[in-house]
């Protein structure tokens, strides 16, 4: 005990010291429990909320918490796990930025005899008992309410064809894979919807901005329709656009989101949104009740999902509340 409290102080010292962040408690009481969370990055609201769900949760259960931010690089995240490897955490948790590559650490991490969970984003690895749960939403479904909703609004305005541009999150990772294949799924067969163009925004609002903005250069405002955009942050980015161009978001282009972040509520809100598919990062409690049973012993499921809904113009908006990110 002695030597896994030392080696936890000194990392979180050190995780600390590299501007990583460290949720460790006082070094007065060596926690029973430590888990070696690497997360992707900081690039939108729901990532931070996530971030401080899992600090918070990990509190909570009284857990030792090691994070390292990877800010959105996957060289950074490897270094991470092997570094929870050689420090010997109870188990590892890692929301991984895109789905490949990870074969070679999650090896490692079961050779040293380490349980891994995924939150937030999947893998695609060829045995999948190199982890143990997947912990995060079901993106497939996400996907599908977002063309479920087009559907619906493209009856509501009697439209006869309707042109869709799409803003996609980090190519490769799951929620960009599947929001996609959901959307498509949801929209196949129906002649009114064409989609003119994918296109990658990386989940963040700074290329929300310029995705849409090269949108409008190339199809102008008459020539788009509808926007979905993967996740808020890129969609706020696209209102941006639209505002200087003087276009009308809500009424003369339809936009549907993912997420569920304040902001974009807020615009939904106002009908500068049309539909906005909740997706949570309040994943915190989830994962450490798991931590808490795998490291009592006990088996535990390999899918969890969490339960999402769907905020649309047709619904009463009136009582949502406050969302916490
Ligand atoms: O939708 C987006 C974030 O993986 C579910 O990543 C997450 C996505 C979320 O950057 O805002």
């Amino acid at each position: 005990m002695k030597l896994r409290y030392l080696i936890f102080t000194l990392l979180s010292l050190c995780l600390a010291l590299t501007a990583c962040q460290s949720t460790a408690p006082a070094a007065s009481s060596p926690p029973a429990v430590v888990v070696g969370f690497s997360q992707l990055g900081s690039e939108s609201g729901w990532r931070i909320g996530n971030t401080a769900s899992m600090e918070q949760a990990a509190k909570r259960w009284g857990f030792g918490l090691m994070l390292d931010n990877a800010n959105q690089r996957q060289d950074k995240q490897i270094a991470a796990i092997r570094s929870f490897i050689s420090y010997q955490v109870d188990v590892i948790v890692f929301s991984p930025i895109v789905e490949t590559g990870w074969d070679n650490v999650l090896r490692e991490a079961r050779q040293a005899g380490i349980p891994v969970i995924l939150t937030d984003r999947m893998v695609d690895v060829a045995d999948d008992t190199l982890y143990t749960a997947y912990i995060g939403a079901d993106f497939l479904a996400e996907g599908r309410r977002a063309g479920e909703f087009l559907i619906k609004k493209a009856d509501a305005l009697g439209a006869e064809h309707l042109n869709i541009v799409e803003i996609t999150g980090t190519e490769d990772s799951t929620p960009m894979r599947d929001r996609q294949a959901g959307f498509l799924q949801a929209i196949a067969g129906d002649g009114r919807f064409t989609v003119l163009e994918s296109i990658t925004g990386d989940f963040l609002r700074s290329k929300g901005r310029e995705c849409m903005r090269s949108l409008l250069d190339k199809y102008g405002a008459a020539g788009i329709d509808v926007v979905y955009s993967h996740n808020d942050a890129m969609t706020l980015g696209a209102l941006d656009v639209l505002d200087e161009a003087g276009i009308v978001p809500g009424r003369d282009i339809v936009l549907i989101s993912v997420d569920g972040e304040q902001a974009a509520v807020d615009e939904l809100v106002k009908g500068r949104i049309n539909c906005i598919v909740e997706c949570t990062p309040h994943l915190g409690d989830d994962v450490m009740a798991q931590v808490d049973a795998l490291t009592k012993g006990r088996t535990i499921p390999k899918t969890i999902h969490p339960e999402e809904t769907v905020f649309t113009e047709f619904d009463d908006l009136t009582g949502i509340g406050p969302r916490g990110y």
